[in-house]
């Protein structure tokens, strides 16, 4: 039975909501005498700035000023782009002896305005170090630049039968680095694990331009305090990711996929319960699809996987994958599996449909990937991304549109659609919030603190996998008890006194 949705308002009240906007008067901006002195670490070509000197135009600036999103701007005057470790180190001691601000910055498809200047600071992009530094594929062990794509990473080891333990739907834009700076979590998360289980080494420029190589190749090692896994997570502000590597795992023998449409969502937690036991090792990952988010995706061209017939009136729609060692043995569960589900007495699912092709696999893939792209078409996203214990998931996304809904914000003049979908088999609901025409305050007002208030109720997280960034500085404490970030910042404060590295993002 669907809980009633006032259950989900929220009891919790926090006093301390603000939006506080950092200031930054103990950085300098960057001027003709500091391009002068970069000049002498990096090639002309690596270095972009609208100072004179070099007369970068505005338009090639741009991107580096403005996230995926569009919806966070930055002022920064200079791009650098080194090509070398040692470049990094050089670049970041001259920005500590003359206290000047640093972002760094990977692929820019980061969704919590991280990787944006909130003042003067300079931009650190690390795309041009996208060199392979070795793979053995024996071990599966990868060492690489920060600043290489994942997706060239994937394509790097796949004649090694090998794939990256991370996937996701920036794969073509986002960079290793980034997506160890932001312990991005992804679709194989279920199976694979956490990057702070398999990143085994970092090489890390230190906020005064030290270079702590950390790059292990070792499965174990337990020689004292684990440093790397700081700067897993660490969105750039306690150092800048040169160097990764990173465990790889075979790739699987055989991998399908089914597409299931399911009456409510209450049938989601006792589907994941059967899945898990009727496929046991094999699944390897268990993805929800909202009714809004389908139905989004179909007028954007994903799908159609299923008949408007067989979907009837389905409330809500699981993708589950299964990667295993042989694919008659993974064929006939899966089978098995729809069959019990389709003929049960008290069917959890409408309808379904197994991959019967690499093109059909990839369509049911694409369909879920597809979504963050069809938001961004539909207006301007306000993203959520939570972990709520299961059972809460779509009261979650039923209880923003109610109260939308109550303050006369839900329609196409305010927010036109709030859907949910992500990571089921990992707690990690994606809301989406759509503002038909664009970012505006008292929008967020209404969203802002209700929904961090929501999550601190049931105890969850007020980000899952992308991270704090400049969003959710101020609603770190939903998540985060006084003590923990009191700790946080003495971390901030032993490797960058001088606030230097990625300043203001992530702590309050
Ligand atoms: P950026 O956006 O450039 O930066 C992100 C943060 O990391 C910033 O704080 C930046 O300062 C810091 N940073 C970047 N590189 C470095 C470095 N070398 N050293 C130190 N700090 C650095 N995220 C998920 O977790 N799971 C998903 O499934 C997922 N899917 C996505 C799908 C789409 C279509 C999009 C647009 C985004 C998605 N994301 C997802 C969010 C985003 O792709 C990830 O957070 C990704 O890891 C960011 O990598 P990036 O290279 O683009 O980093
Ligand atoms: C995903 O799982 C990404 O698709 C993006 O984390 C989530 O679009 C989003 O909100
Ligand atoms: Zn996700």
């Amino acid at each position: 039975m669907l809980r009633l949705h006032n259950s989900i308002r929220p009891a919790f009240r926090s006093r301390r909501w603000a939006h506080n906007i950092p200031t930054f008067s103990h950085l300098n901006s960057v001027n003709e005498e500091d391009i002068a002195h970069f000049s002498s670490i990096l090639a002309p070509t690596s270095i972009l700035s609208t100072l004179s000197s070099v007369s970068t135009p505005a338009d090639d600036i741009a991107p580096y000023n403005v996230d995926w999103m569009g919806k966070y701007h930055g002022q920064a005057n200079s791009v650098l782009r080194p090509r070398t470790t040692q470049q990094v180190s050089e670049i970041v001691k001259y920005c500590a002896q003359r206290k000047i601000g640093i972002v760094p910055q990977g692929g820019n498809t980061g969704l919590v305005g991280g990787g944006i200047s909130l003042q003067k600071e300079i931009v650190l992009s690390l795309g041009a170090m996208n060199n392979v530094r070795s793979f053995d594929p024996v071990s599966g062990v990868l060492v690489a630049d920060a600043g290489c794509i994942l997706q060239s990473l994937s394509e790097y080891i796949a004649p090694h039968n090998h794939i990256m333990p991370l996937d996701l739907g920036a794969k073509g834009s986002c960079q290793i680095g980034g997506n160890i700076s932001t312990n991005a979590g992804g679709l194989r998360l279920l199976r694979y694990g956490s990057l702070h289980g398999t990143v085994l080494g970092l090489e890390v420029v230190l906020p005064d331009g030290t270079i702590l190589d950390q790059l292990s190749t070792l499965r174990k090692d337990n020689t004292g305090y684990d440093l790397k896994q700081l700067f897993i997570g660490g969105e750039g502000t306690l150092g800048i990711v040169t160097g990764v590597s990173i465990l790889t795992p075979p790739a699987p023998q055989a991998t399908n996929n089914i597409f299931l449409a399911l009456p409510r969502f209450d049938n989601v937690l006792p589907l994941f319960q059967t899945v898990k036991r009727q496929l046991g090792e094999i699944m390897s990952a268990f993805e929800y699809i909202d009714r809004t988010a389908y139905d989004m995706g179909l007028q954007h061209g994903l799908g159609p996987l299923l008949s408007a017939d067989e979907v009837g009136d389905s409330q809500c729609f699981v993708l589950v994958e299964t990667s295993g060692g042989n694919q008659d043995h993974d064929l006939e569960k899966l089978n098995n599996l729809l069959e019990s589900l389709l003929t049960a007495d008290e069917p959890l699912i409408n309808t379904g449909v197994l991959s019967q092709s690499p093109t059909q696999f990839n369509s049911i893939w694409a369909l879920r990937e597809g979504l963050t792209e069809c938001v961004q078409k539909e207006g301007k996203p306000y993203k959520y991304d939570v972990s709520v214990p299961l059972a809460d998931f779509q009261n979650v996304v039923d209880a923003v549109r109610e109260r939308m809904i109550s303050k006369g914000l839900y329609g196409d003049h305010a927010i036109s659609k709030v859907m949910g979908y992500g990571h089921v088999g990992d707690g990690n609901l994606h809301l989406n919030v759509i503002a038909k025409h664009g970012y505006r305050p008292e929008l967020e007002a209404a969203l802002e603190p209700f929904i961090y208030e929501i999550v601190a109720d049931r105890k969850g997280s007020v980000s899952a996998e992308h991270g704090i960034g400049s969003m959710k500085r101020d609603a770190l404490h939903y998540s985060k008890s006084e003590v923990s970030i009191e700790w946080m910042r003495k971390v901030k404060q032993v490797f960058d006194p001088l606030n230097i590295m990625n300043p203001g993002k992530v702590l309050p």
